[in-house]
């Protein structure tokens, strides 16, 4: 169990306030991490606080947007002040905008590249800097299906997604030398609030999707901490650019026919 342990370690999660941030956070500070969450709506940090401290968790919380590089600086340089170095980053902060490629607005193309590419990297870059001086360091990218499949109405947050599968490659390649490991989850479909327009009953999507995944059903949340922790700890000291997909198996098939057992 010691290769899992993450006593000492302190883990910042983008976006935990809620949904699968939530629940991997919940899963690193349980395996023993102090948590830092960052958000955007005082009223979820507040909830989501409340919530870690309930459980026992050390948890502190600080408002920014990741894709403001100057707010996100300032922030980090008050995070080293207050509460101290970053062990582990969790990137997982993230929006989806379903539209047609076709009538997509540019500018709603161009925010979801911003939170779930660029956030990533801007964080990933803030956080190296300590870690390459410390000669250690956890980098966890929150990816996607659609970082291996295209669907209707997702091509922002696909080319965003299978972006940050090629960032976490390339960081990867430059930081290995430093001892950090950069490495994604790419979550199947999971029933958080993101997903809670297409789950409703009777919705066509809700149907298909059980249909596509083997295991048959939509992923708790606390499916992922597995995983999540993992990656944070020393038993993945040699793991490096992977994306561990944790879908249920939906990449390892093609699928089936709706009337086929
Ligand atoms: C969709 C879903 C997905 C999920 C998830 C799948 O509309 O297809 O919202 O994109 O959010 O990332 O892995």
């Amino acid at each position: 169990m010691n290769l899992f342990n993450l006593q000492g370690k302190r883990a910042l999660i983008t976006g935990g306030t809620h949904g699968l941030g939530m629940a991997m956070a919940e899963g690193l500070a349980s395996a023993g991490a102090e948590l830092v969450i960052t958000g955007t709506t005082p009223a979820k940090m507040e909830d989501a606080l409340n919530h870690y401290k309930n459980q026992g968790f050390k948890a502190s919380g600080y408002l920014f947007d990741v894709t403001n590089e100057v707010e996100a600086r300032k922030n980090m340089d008050v995070i080293a002040k207050e509460i101290g170095d970053i062990h582990i980053l969790v990137n997982n902060a993230g929006i989806i905008k379903r539209e047609l490629a076709i009538t997509m607005p540019v500018e709603d193309f161009r925010r979801v590249v911003d939170v779930d590419l660029v956030g990533p990297f801007i964080m990933s870059q803030l956080v190296a800097k300590q870690m390459i001086e410390r000669g250690e360091g956890k980098i966890i990218n929150i990816c996607s299906m659609m970082s291996e499949l295209g669907r209707n109405s997702v091509s922002a947050y696909a080319a965003a997604k299978g972006g940050l599968k090629m960032l976490t490659q390339n960081l990867a390649t430059e930081w290995a030398k430093h001892n950090i490991q950069v490495n994604g989850i790419g979550p199947g479909y999971f029933a958080t609030s993101q997903t809670a327009p297409i789950r409703v009953d009777g919705h066509p999507f809700n149907e298909f999707i059980i249909n596509r995944t083997p295991a048959a059903r939509w992923g708790d949340p606390e499916d992922l901490a597995g995983a999540a922790i993992f990656l944070a700890s020393k038993a993945s000291d040699f793991v490096n650019g992977q994306v561990v997909y944790v879908d249920g198996g939906i990449l390892a098939t093609i699928g089936k026919p709706s009337n086929e057992d």
